[in-house]
């Protein structure tokens, strides 16, 4: 560890705190990379990290059979949540793989197709509410409309539940006690440990009742269905499946904790990428008129799109790729020593030493990605492009029997959105925005506002 570069100018106890902006640590982070190499450590909110993203090291820590998920940080204070959830599991944690193989059906290809009329129809509410945008001639509030968007599906395929997103004029407070949740996990971060007691008194007290409230509602939820089936949504799943081997199944306690896992986990990454593509959509008309062009010869005249001309929109689909290239919406995932061993022959680490992957910065190096690694191009995931690349440089779904079981949900679901949006819309950003980045757990283009002009008919 005393051999890894760090950040100058250390100071005792806040470390480098001050360099550390508690709103932005991962874009102050991202400043400090490039400077000190593949692998560095720091030293932030009383605590010393290490990160990673050199392209042969993060290979490295894909490596299944030496490394393995490390839940710590924001994971780690999302456990009063989500306990042993499939995102909040530790790895040797038996409901870590049960919950993986009763729910892998849930996110195949046949649940997807299964899937699509729901999302159809939750778009369908965000294409409603921005027509009424584009009549009164107001701008449209990305973010906040692609987290409504992104919420509500997962509420409508996961649970069959509406919280009437697109409808209120102030959030459900389920959302409400959601997010709350989210950002004291966040600000647990930020404060020294045996600070956070004492700073976080009425803080950890909402927190509480917070969570109370998810429970709550959550269970009430859950015992609604146990007497009537819903139309085979996740939940059904849950309920009905047993493993296929063992024959056991989900505890009610599991899942409640899944229930709570998918809403956070299916929305607020999902909503960012969306956000992000939208901005770079609207900065280069070049690339929309690409993507509009695809959409119109794949889809026709089609009322609506069938699952499988979402699937055939290989174009849209890069210029997500290329959103979450540069804005890996989850931007970062940790990785711990499964045995004593050498990190890229270089760095040696005990068991349960782990380092943070810093995947905004493996995506934009320009050893990998070229001198131009800072530029929006869609053509950087043409197959023969992608097959030329070296392995594991692009995660932004993470790695190995961990990463993201929705993976697959997300990208039907946001490239179903922007092939509607861009069938329906011009979209015309405000020439005076600069894109700024928020950070809570995931990151969000700030105040990203757009004009909307009605497309012509397709000739
Ligand atoms: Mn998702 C794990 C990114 C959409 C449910 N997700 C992960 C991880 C990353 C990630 C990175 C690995 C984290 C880690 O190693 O600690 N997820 C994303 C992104 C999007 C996304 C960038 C959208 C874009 N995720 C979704 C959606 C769902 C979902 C949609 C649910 C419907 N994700 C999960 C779950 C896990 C996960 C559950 C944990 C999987 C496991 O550990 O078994």
């Amino acid at each position: 560890l005393a051999r890894l570069p760090h950040p100058p100018h250390r100071l005792p106890f806040l470390g480098d705190v001050l360099g550390a902006s508690r709103h932005t640590p991962l874009q102050d982070t991202l400043r400090h990379a490039r400077a000190l190499g593949p692998v560095f450590r720091r030293k932030a909110f009383g605590k010393e990290f290490v990160f990673v993203w050199g392209a042969r090291e993060v290979a490295d820590l894909a490596d299944e059979a030496r490394f393995a998920k490390h839940v710590g940080l924001g994971v780690a204070n999302l456990r009063p949540v989500a306990g042993d959830g499939l995102f909040t599991a530790y790895n040797q944690e038996p409901n870590w793989q049960l919950a993986h193989d009763v729910l892998a059906p849930g996110f195949s290809r046949e649940a997807m197709a299964g899937y699509h009329p729901m999302m159809l129809a939750v778009a369908g509410r965000l294409t409603d509410h921005w027509d009424r945008a584009l009549a009164a001639g107001h701008a449209v509030d990305v973010p906040g409309d692609m987290t409504k968007l992104t919420l509500e599906t997962i509420a409508r395929t996961g649970f069959g539940h509406d919280f009437g997103s697109f409808e209120r004029t102030r959030p459900h407070p389920f959302v409400t006690a959601m997010v709350g949740t989210l950002g004291y996990a966040q600000r647990l971060n930020t404060v020294p440990a045996p600070l956070a007691r004492l700073l976080l008194r009425g803080a950890a007290r909402r927190n509480a009742a917070d969570i109370a409230y998810l429970n709550s509602t959550v269970d009430d939820l859950v015992a609604r269905r146990r007497t009537a089936a819903g139309d085979g949504d996740l939940l059904d799943r849950m309920l009905a499946t047993a493993h296929p081997v063992t024959g056991e199944r989900l505890s009610a306690r599991n899942v409640r904790r899944q229930v709570i896992t998918f809403l956070v986990a299916g929305h607020e990454t999902t909503s960012g990428a969306l956000s992000f593509a939208l901005h770079y959509l609207s900065r280069h008309p070049e690339i929309a008129a690409r993507a509009r062009a695809e959409v119109d010869a794949v889809w026709g005249d089609a009322e609506s799109p069938g699952y499988d001309q979402v699937a055939k929109l290989r174009y849209v689909r890069r210029v997500l790729d290329e959103s979450l290239r540069l804005w890996p919406t989850a931007p970062a995932y940790a990785r711990e020593a499964v045995e004593d061993t050498v990190l890229a022959g270089e760095h040696p680490m005990r068991r349960g030493a782990w380092a943070l992957v810093l995947t905004a910065m493996l995506h934009r190096d320009p050893e990998v990605w070229g001198a131009d690694a800072e530029r929006f191009d869609p053509d950087r995931f043409e197959p023969g492009a992608v097959r030329s690349r070296a392995p594991h440089t692009f995660k932004p779904f993470g790695t190995g029997a961990r990463a993201c079981i929705g993976r697959q949900f997300a990208l039907h679901e946001a490239t179903l959105v922007l092939g509607l949006l861009l069938r329906r819309y011009t979209l015309v950003p405000d020439p005076a925005y600069r894109l700024r980045v928020t950070e809570r757990l995931t990151l969000m283009p700030e105040e990203l506002r757009l004009r909307l002009e009605r497309r012509q008919a397709p000739v």
